[in-house]
């Protein structure tokens, strides 16, 4: 039943404050801080990462800490807080671990973890009706080129911005992050000629790869690259922007030539000599999901913590979508200085952060509703917490954010990834097969 791969993402969450002041999301439901990752998670995490960052927890000096930005403050209760939504399953996959739409199609594309990419087709009939299957036959099968232990796997995809290509992220038999090139053309499946080895990021351990892709609004590829593993940090990669690990990076992938990529006018490092030019965002520990907002292409960057916070950043269009942020990692956590660093002077504090407690000890970044199933969600950012299962809205009004269990959640140490169809639909994925998407149950008609 349980699966390792993203909680030891989580990291053991040793350390219990008690009264931490940066819950911000609603106590509701949450036991009183006892529980740790190795209780909610239970199993070996391969790759040494759990043995590494045990007794970690004295590390992060809580009282000395100065917090850069206070709690966030509560909104407003959103009206839909309380909306009926329901999980409706769609499709049973093993290990299902990214989800991504492609131009021009109604499908949804999903990577099982042992390296499979599976099609889920989407058909309407005459009158509307909407019919879901999963296709028996695999888009790509690249599992003899995929570790799956640990945090590893087939970890992330993402179409161009034509849907003539896929992009791939998983963790070679090595143990490196590999993100590779296929071309899908105009029909459904890979070309596994078409081959293109894109990017290759040496992983000094098994937890922490990243992973994820996501298509900008740009038309550019963004790759999320953990700091490399191993409890707070400790090779500097976050801090460091002469090494890949640690970073949000932008790739532009239509290319002429033999250049695999090109590095896009506006990446911020472009004109240093050592600092890495695919950068595009730095000081992250675990960018495991992060996404943007179909309408406004904002960035929702969550970031995976330690011991004490789970983060949220959010990286508006129009300041630059993050352009050369530095998100803190490992000099914060979250709104506080890991002990014996002091605050970046240029560090882009998280919108919102929640605490690393009782259940809850590791972020899944989702997608900022935009269907029209539930129009009531529209502009809620709805994220998850892999070991709780608990699945939250996020408002966001002017830079201000809070956030809410909603009605619906996971098993607990399943919720891998949240999916979005280009209809603004939002899927969850569980580690345990179930893909359902969310939908508007029964409302009870008051009496
Ligand atoms: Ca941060």
């Amino acid at each position: 039943m349980k699966n390792p791969l993203v909680m030891s993402i989580v990291l053991s969450a040793t350390l219990v404050i008690s009264g931490c002041s940066l819950l911000s999301t609603s106590p509701e439901g949450q036991s009183s801080g006892q529980s740790t990752a190795e209780d909610a998670n239970g199993q070996p995490s391969a790759g040494g990462s759990k043995s590494e960052e045990e007794g970690t927890s004295a590390e992060v000096d809580e009282s000395t800490s100065t917090p850069t930005a206070p709690p966030s403050p509560n909104l407003e209760r959103a009206t839909w807080v309380e909306l009926p939504l329901v999980l409706t399953p769609i499709a049973e996959l093993n290990e299902p671990t990214a989800m991504a739409p492609r131009s021009g199609f109604e499908n949804l594309y999903v990577t099982e973890r042992a390296g499979v990419v599976r099609l889920i087709e989407r058909r309407f009939t005459d009158r509307g009706a909407e019919r879901i299957s999963l296709s028996s036959r695999p888009v790509l099968d690249i599992s003899d080129m995929v570790s799956t232990n640990g945090e590893r796997g087939l970890l992330g995809i993402a179409f161009s911005t034509d849907g003539r290509f896929m992009f791939v992220s998983y963790t070679d038999l090595g143990g490196d992050l590999v993100v590779a090139e296929y071309s899908v053309g105009r029909g459904t499946r890979a070309d596994a000629e078409t081959r293109r080895e894109l990017i290759r990021i040496p992983q000094p351990a098994a937890n922490h790869n990243g992973g994820q892709l996501a298509l900008g609004p740009d038309g550019f590829l963004y790759i999320g690259v953990g700091d490399g593993g191993g409890a707070y940090d400790p090779d500097g990669n976050g801090q460091n922007t002469k090494t890949l690990l640690g970073s949000v990076l932008r790739i532009d992938t239509f290319t002429t030539g033999t250049d695999l990529y090109a590095i896009p006018a506006g990446n911020p490092f472009t004109s240093e000599d050592e600092d890495l030019a695919e950068i595009f965002i730095w000081g992250v520990r675990n960018p495991w999901r992060f996404s943007f907002d179909q309408s406004t292409g904002d960035l929702w960057l969550p970031d995976v913590g330690q011991d004490i916070s789970e983060e949220i950043n959010f990286l508006p269009a129009s300041t630059g979508g993050g352009r050369g942020a530095n998100l803190g990692w490992g000099a914060m956590e979250g709104y506080l200085a890991v002990e014996g660093a002091s605050e970046p002077a240029d560090h882009t504090p998280p919108i919102y952060v929640y605490a690393n407690q009782g259940e809850r000890c590791s972020i899944t970044g989702g997608y900022v509703y935009r269907g029209t199933l539930v129009p009531d969600l529209a502009g809620a950012y709805i994220f998850g917490d892999f070991c709780s299962g608990e699945i939250f809205g996020l408002q966001q009004i002017d830079g201000v954010a809070d956030a809410w269990p909603l009605a619906i959640s996971s098993p607990t140490n399943q919720l891998a990834s949240f999916g979005q169809g280009l209809d603004g639909e939002i899927y969850v994925l569980q580690l345990d097969g179930l893909v359902s998407r969310i939908e508007l149950g029964e409302i009870e008609e008051e009496e």
